[in-house]
């Protein structure tokens, strides 16, 4: 069990993250909707587990982080400026502009601090691991390689590929996690590609499979703290239960929030229901 006092620190951070991201949709169209459903699941990763120097992005024994839902780049730059990355500022500056480090889809040419460029849905796992390989091949036995995919996603074959090598290869050392918003880019998954039993199939493949709520704090710490050792044979799949534009009303499980825009009113709107939940959540305790 997690301590309440971690758990309310990840608490804080997941919660200025969504204000971020709120403020960052206010000023350029993002893909809110996936971001708002990982945000909770990325905190964890890069406030608190993820062994990772924002002065050294190139340290050797740092753990790896693909991003294969490359569209929740917004996510992933707030959580690395909240680290020390970049300033905050930076990316409302460059966001989507032709000189900037952060886009719509994260690139590893202008950013040092994006270990694998991403955006074409299904690539993450495979090249996550082609590194837990190498990793292993190289005698690393600490490093660990994160991989977060969503779960529209699943229907890109060259996961099952990699999917069915990674046990076969022993790959201990890699962690994926879905995003189980049950949205795509079009609409619900399990209306425009089932996916129906997401962690039979993947015990199916042979992975040790993690089932949890994506937006419960307590949970998430739990099972990062208990990841089997990098050294292990089996490969760990988290499949995070979330729901798309979590936090929002009128973007909560609604596909046409996948990306978009919002006005300065709105943003008003969305801030206090944020804020709101979470000065509920820690009031009841
Ligand atoms: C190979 C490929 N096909 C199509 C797209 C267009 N696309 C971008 S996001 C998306 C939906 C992805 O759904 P999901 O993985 O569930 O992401 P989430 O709902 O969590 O944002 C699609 C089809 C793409 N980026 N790459």
């Amino acid at each position: 069990m997690a301590d309440t006092s971690t758990v309310k620190m990840l608490e804080g951070k997941a919660l200025t993250i969504r204000e971020q991201l709120l403020r960052l949709c206010n000023h350029v169209p993002i893909h809110i909707g996936g971001d708002m459903s990982v945000c909770d699941v990325m905190t964890v990763i890069w406030q608190y587990a993820m062994k990772y120097d924002p002065q050294n992005p190139k340290m050797e024994e740092r753990d790896r982080f693909i991003l294969s839902k490359g569209h929740a780049a917004a996510v992933t730059s707030l959580n690395q400026a909240l680290l020390g990355c970049y300033d905050m500022q930076d990316i409302f500056n460059e966001y989507a502009t032709n000189y900037g480090r952060f886009g719509m889809h994260s690139c590893n040419l202008i950013n040092p601090h994006v270990e694998v460029s991403t955006g074409s849905l299904g690539h993450g796992l495979p090249v996550a691991a082609g590194i837990a390989q190498a990793l292993k091949l190289k005698g690393n036995t600490t490093s660990r390689v994160y991989v977060v995919m969503g779960d529209g996603e699943q229907a890109e074959g060259s996961i099952w590929e990699a999917a069915l090598s990674a046990p076969q290869f022993k790959l201990g050392n890699l962690v994926g996690v879905i995003d189980r918003n049950r949205c795509s880019l079009m609409g619900y998954t399990e209306e425009r590609m089932p996916m129906d039993d997401l962690a039979e199939k993947w015990r199916a493949f042979r992975w040790n499979v993690i089932e949890i709520d994506g937006h419960d704090m307590n949970q998430l710490i739990d099972t990062f703290d208990n990841l089997p050792d990098p050294t292990s044979d089996v490969p760990t799949l988290i499949i995070c239960d979330t729901e798309k534009g979590h936090g929002v009303s009128f973007m909560a499980n609604n596909p046409d929030w996948h990306m978009g825009n919002i006005t300065e009113e709105t943003l008003n709107k969305a801030l206090a229901e944020v804020q709101d939940a979470y000065k509920a959540k820690w009031g009841e305790e």
